[in-house]
Order: C-alpha cells, then sequence, then structure tokens
C-alpha cells in the first residue's frame, strides 16, 4: 500500500507475519534465533513483534498479544536475497542495517516474499532522496 501524505512526502506501509532471525550485531555474528513476527513497515522503520506464543500474554489475554521485540530503521540498509550458504530454507532475505545488524527474513509463500523484498526496496530507495 503506498500512502501519500503529501507531495514530497511518500510512505510505504506494510504489515504481515514473516520469519526472521538476527545473524550480526554490530559486525558479530550471533547464533540464529528464527521466529515469527507479525512485521510493520511504517515511517522507514521495521518493527518485529514477539511470537504470542513465547509470551505471557499469549497464554491469557488476547487484547495484549502484539508487543513489539526490535526495530530496524532501514534508512541506510540494504536487501537482497540471502546466498544458499546463509540459509537452507527457501525465499530467504538478508537485510543489513546502516549500524552493522544484518537479519535474515523469510517466508515460504513467493507472492508473499516478493511483496516484503520490493516494498522493502522501494522504502531505502525513498529513503535516499535527498
Ligand atoms: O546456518 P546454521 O548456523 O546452521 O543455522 C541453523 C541453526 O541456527 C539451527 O539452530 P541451532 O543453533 O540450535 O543448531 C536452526 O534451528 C536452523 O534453523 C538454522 O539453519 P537454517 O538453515 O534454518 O537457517
Amino acid at each position: 500500500t503506498q500512502l501519500s501524505s503529501s507531495h514530497d512526502d511518500l510512505v510505504l506501509e506494510k504489515a504481515g507475519i514473516l520469519n526472521k532471525t538476527k545473524v550480526c550485531e554490530n559486525g558479530k555474528k550471533v547464533r540464529k534465533n528464527w521466529s515469527q513476527s507479525w512485521t510493520v513497515l511504517h515511517g522507514g522503520v521495521l518493527t518485529f513483534h514477539k511470537d504470542p506464543k513465547s509470551t505471557a500474554a499469549g497464554a491469557s489475554n488476547k487484547t495484549n498479544q502484539i508487543v513489539p521485540e526490535f526495530t530496524v530503521e532501514l534508512r541506510g540498509a540494504t536487501i537482497g536475497w540471502a546466498s544458499k550458504d546463509k540459509s537452507s530454507k527457501k525465499n530467504v532475505l538478508e537485510l543489513k542495517t546502516r549500524t552493522g545488524a544484518e537479519f535474515l527474513i523469510q517466508y515460504d509463500t513467493d507472492s508473499i516474499i516478493n511483496d516484503w523484498h520490493k516494498v522493502i526496496t522501494d522504502t531505502i530507495r525513498q529513503l535516499e532522496q535527498p
């Protein structure tokens, strides 16, 4: 979805379920920990939410399940298809942030991962505009 709030302020927004893991932090490799996340792109920032199954709220209060886990600033980031040696999974994208963090994001359904690839690529490109 493309929402235009003003002529020169085009903001891309999207939300959905993705599998994700951090693989690198401050340029240092970290152990993979794949989990499913409700993922929201808004204002050039990706927010991954905790898997409701992993939170105490998930067991009880249905209205309180959407808990942010971490955010990724897309300004200055790069996105591309991960090489085969990065994961045995299919449809894996590699997202590298300006600050040296790296994430893998994945979804089995081609159309879904392709849509995320496009919207993240377009957002990064837009954020490069002066
Ligand atoms: O690429 P790796 O290091 O083989 O990643 C796998 C591991 O993280 C594994 O967990 P353990 O650290 O407990 O072995 C995960 O369960 C796998 O999913 C990881 O590999 P894939 O190919 O799924 O990204």
